[in-house]
């Protein structure tokens, strides 16, 4: 298959340094190298050019969202990238950067596959809207705006309105939702598969419970977007938003590779490993070893 790497050093939707090494510190510890040795035609196209902007200037646009020109512009960026790099017959994998890139690489598999589901693979909902985002940082926001709820600003990032149905949307590993995220929840009747559900019902249910419902919703493309805190900080601690009680390695690859069998799935996101928070090099290591798994099922 032909594998194109996108890399968005973007850390302004999280508001904190260090996620923006990530793409680069990946691809020093041999990205490239490990997604040719599994057989596929990689290209990489580099990093996407975030604007330099001072933090006094991050409620620049907005009083409720961070950065927002400065997400907006390259979650634009991002869409035509991956847009491009689907209709070229390529496989988009986008190494961030934290999570608000969702929006854009989401909006561009959108534009080239209307009825496409979505699955995010998250401690969190990332379904805040800027009126219930406690902190007004973006990367809790990418999910509802995709669904086209929340700012208008996010929501026609790329094209106007809503890029995906929420009912194509699938949350899994879930711990961590703020009160307008669980109502949002309620009201849209979202799949959400919350790590209680997986301790006592188990990952394989789970994955073959979304097997059945992308089967019975006749969704066709799946875009796959994983943060890596949906696994547990004991194994994962490299990222900025830990929370306890997350997947272990293992549930985490089985249901990756069950996700991927499925032959639905069309592009992926890697997002939010922080290279300046890991205990030494713990976090990439396993960054690595997932996309090496990744790349081995594609
Ligand atoms: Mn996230």
């Amino acid at each position: 298959m032909k594998i194109n790497v996108i890399g968005v050093p973007l850390n302004l939707g999280c508001d904190r340094n260090g996620v923006e090494r990530a793409p680069n510190h990946l691809r020093e510890r041999g990205l490239m190298r490990l997604i040719r040795e599994n057989g596929h035609r990689a290209f990489d196209l580099g990093n996407l050019y975030v604007p330099p902007v001072s933090e006094e200037d991050k409620y620049a646009l907005s009083h409720t969202m961070k950065y927002l020109d400065q997400i907006v512009e390259v979650n634009n960026n991002l869409a035509e990238l991956v847009y491009d790099t689907l209709r070229g017959g390529a496989f988009p994998l986008v190494i961030g950067g934290d999570h608000s890139l969702g929006l854009g690489s989401a909006s561009g598999v959108g534009k080239c596959y209307e009825d496409f589901g979505i699955i995010w693979l998250d401690a969190h909902g990332d379904i805040n809207t800027n009126e219930t985002s406690p902190s007004g940082n973006i990367h809790g926001m990418p999910l509802s705006a995709l669904m086209g709820m929340g700012s208008e600003a996010l929501v026609n990032v790329y094209a106007p309105g809503n890029k995906v149905n929420p009912q194509n949307v699938f949350l899994v590993g879930t711990r961590s939702l703020d009160e307008g995220e669980l109502e949002l929840i309620e009201r849209e009747q979202l799949s959400v598969y919350t790590m209680d559900l997986i301790r006592s019902e188990g990952i394989d249910f789970v994955a073959a419970d979304i097997r059945k419902k992308l089967k019975e919703r006749k969704i066709r493309n799946v875009h796959f977007s994983i943060d890596v805190d949906s696994i547990d900080p004991d194994y994962a601690p490299g990222t900025g938003t830990c929370v306890p009680e997350g997947l272990i390695p293992a549930e985490f690859m089985s249901f990756v590779e069950d996700m991927l069998s499925t032959n639905l799935v069309k592009s992926m996101d890697l997002v939010e490993l922080n290279p300046d928070l890991d205990h030494g090099d713990k976090t990439t290591t396993l960054c690595l070893d997932i996309i090496g798994a990744i790349t081995k099922h594609l």
